[in-house]
């Protein structure tokens, strides 16, 4: 298989991330546990790969995606039952904390101070109307963090990326067809090959660089039919040309033949997506409305995704 040999001489270029043997183990521990629970495990993608320009990397090209469709995912797949692996780019957005971001952290709480000069006595509260939402979002936490239901793995390098995508479908593909694979991280499609990347940080003395991109070996063929053959496996299609959209993604699926596609378009991602099976095409859609009262499109879409999910294992199990 061509693919085969490309994505080997990718892997051959590059040496495995250095916590590539403690993340497998953490893996299989985790699809042991979980799959004596005869929990469904799912792999989610998430965040943007960045493509080192010097091997000591200083600078680096990256794109737009923020991880939150991986994050948002991820809460609606634990509360579904599902056990999730997510792989997600380190600084991206993550699971329950992406409800608190950084810079209004603190306005979440109240600072009571005692009587006198005792710092030590001085109470902290949170504020009456945020209890709500943090009460919510901890018990959701303490679910998945108290059964562990979660793992997550961080990455930074496209390198370290397939690494550790080519590690984890080897351990969970073993589940079968109760391993599902969420990928929804905007993978690259182009690198530096090693022989034409410098070690050292690029001088600007030296002019401005020239930069010479390779692309990126197929890699979803490859998981497709060898890593996880008998895995549900959901790709992901962006564009920013409606006119293109489903096209190309039909277009991966009848070349790829997986289970389904995903396919939104850049602006449009946090309202509308469709979903492209063999036999469907399934818009799900949430209005202004929605999305103002906290609605979220992943809610519809995770349990688009779980419902085809369940119909795949019991077709697998009626064969
Ligand atoms: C997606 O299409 C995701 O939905 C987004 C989510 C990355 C748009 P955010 O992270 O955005 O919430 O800000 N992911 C896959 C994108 C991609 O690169 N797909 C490849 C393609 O379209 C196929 S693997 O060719």
């Amino acid at each position: 298989m061509m693919q085969t040999s490309t994505s080997r001489h990718f892997f051959e270029d590059f040496p495995p991330p250095d916590d590539l043997k403690h993340t497998i183990r953490d893996a299989e521990a985790f699809v042991k546990l979980n799959s004596v629970k005869n929990k469904n495990v799912v792999l989610i993608t998430s965040g943007g790969t960045a493509v080192p320009m010097e091997s000591r990397t200083v600078r680096f090209i990256d794109n737009f995606s923020t991880g939150t469709r991986g994050a948002a995912s991820t809460e609606y797949f634990l509360a579904a039952g599902y056990a999730v692996i997510f792989l997600h780019r380190a600084r991206s957005a993550k699971p329950f904390v992406r409800h608190f971001p950084e810079e209004k952290l603190l306005d979440l709480f109240v600072l009571k101070e005692a009587e006198g000069n005792d710092t030590s006595a001085s109470a902290i509260t949170v504020k009456q109307d945020e209890s709500t939402r943090l009460a919510r979002v901890l018990r959701s936490y303490h679910s998945a963090s108290s059964t562990n239901s979660l793992l997550s793995i961080p990455f930074f390098s496209l390198q370290d990326y397939l690494y550790f995508l080519k590690s984890i479908s080897d351990v969970l593909g073993q589940l079968r067809q109760k391993s599902m694979f969420l990928l929804a991280a905007a993978v690259s499609d182009f690198y530096i090959p090693s022989d034409e990347m410098p070690e050292h940080k690029m001088q600007s003395s030296e002019g401005p660089p020239e930069v010479r991109l390779s692309s990126v070996p197929k890699m979803l063929p490859v998981l497709i039919h060898r890593w996880a053959p008998e895995a549900f496996i959901i790709s992901f299609k962006l564009e920013t040309d409606p006119k293109l959209l489903l096209l190309k993604a039909r277009k991966a699926l009848d070349t790829y033949q997986h289970e389904v596609v995903v396919a939104n378009i850049l602006e449009e991602r946090r309202k509308k997506v469709v979903v492209i099976t063999a036999d469907s095409e399934t818009q799900l859609e949430i209005s202004e409305e929605q999305r103002g009262s906290g609605q979220e499109l992943e809610d519809i879409l995770v349990q688009d995704l779980v419902a085809k999910h369940e119909a795949f294992i019991q077709s697998a199990a009626g064969r």
